[in-house]
């Protein structure tokens, strides 16, 4: 038994590459976060989306509470251990109607980690059905380790780099995670999975929250950055993040913009070092 999770959840993690749901936050609690973050979208006059959806725990100090939550981390810390840094965070957002969509792709691909460890916690600030636009995985594809993927220009494929897996696979299968607001599943960083446009009426929201044991390290030749969220950290393989005091403050917005221009440019060096292995 591990903090929260029992043996057999464990276990299934490790032998499907994803659990949920998990409940993290009560129903009214995700409904604060998403109040608090639509409010700062119409203060700032534009939604969170491709291009603008990365490392928001530097922004706001409530994000930050959220990311270093024990209903977060105790099931974390159940697969990856104690001593924990948050790599990545991606806001996943779809609106009703738009044609926004997820290609099919393993997280692994551009991020460089060794040893590929990360775990992704996806946590539902909305309803989560299967017609909003669920992340649809396939179970255990994760112990295939690392395959093929190509690049594909679209705007509506929220992946930056709109990366999309060339090798060939089951999807006779697959499991969509539906989530209540306040639950969050987990899923591991080889684990293949996509997700389709928002069918529903309301918006679509999750917080990919992306994690990594302090022992991992990062191939990019720029040294990077990742928040220290719990225990300590032995190996120095990261810089530490400075943790957001207020809402979108100027000293906020400098600590952000250069930790999401370090992970910009590791994510295209990987790019280009993967290519060129091709
Ligand atoms: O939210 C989505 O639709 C995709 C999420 C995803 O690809 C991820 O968290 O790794």
């Amino acid at each position: 038994m591990g903090k929260v999770l029992s043996d057999a959840q464990v276990a299934q993690y490790h032998r499907d590459g994803f659990l949920f749901p998990i409940d993290a936050f009560s129903p009214e609690e995700a409904r604060g976060f998403r109040d608090r973050l639509e409010a700062f979208e119409r203060q700032d006059g534009r939604r969170f989306g491709k291009g603008h959806n990365f490392k928001p725990h530097l922004l706001f100090p409530w994000v930050d509470a959220l990311v270093r939550h024990p209903a977060v981390l105790d099931p974390v810390e159940d697969i990856i251990g104690p001593d924990i840094r948050l790599f990545h965070f991606t806001i996943w957002p779809k609106s009703p109607g738009d044609t926004a969509f997820v290609s099919w792709h393993q997280d692994a691909t551009y991020f460089g980690l060794e040893p590929a460890v990360h775990i992704t916690a996806w946590v539902a600030l909305t309803e989560v059905p299967v017609e909003a636009g669920a992340v649809e995985v396939v179970p255990g594809s994760h112990r295939r380790g690392q395959l093929h993927h190509a690049q594909f220009g679209d705007d509506s494929n929220l992946l930056s780099r709109g990366q999309t897996l060339t090798a060939e696979f089951d999807r006779g299968n697959t499991v969509f995670m539906t989530l209540k607001p306040g639950q969050m599943s987990l899923h591991h960083t080889h684990l293949i999975h996509r997700s389709g446009p928002n069918l529903s009426s309301d918006r679509r929201i999750g917080f990919g929250i992306s994690y990594i044991p302090t022992s991992a390290t990062c191939r990019a030749s720029m040294r990077q950055s990742a928040a220290l969220v719990r225990g300590v950290d032995r190996y120095g393989h990261f810089d530490d993040e400075p943790r957001p005091l207020v809402d979108y403050g100027e000293s906020e917005r400098a600590v952000h913009a250069e930790a999401v221009a370090r992970f910009r440019a590791q994510n295209a060096e990987q790019f280009a070092q993967y290519e060129a292995a091709q």
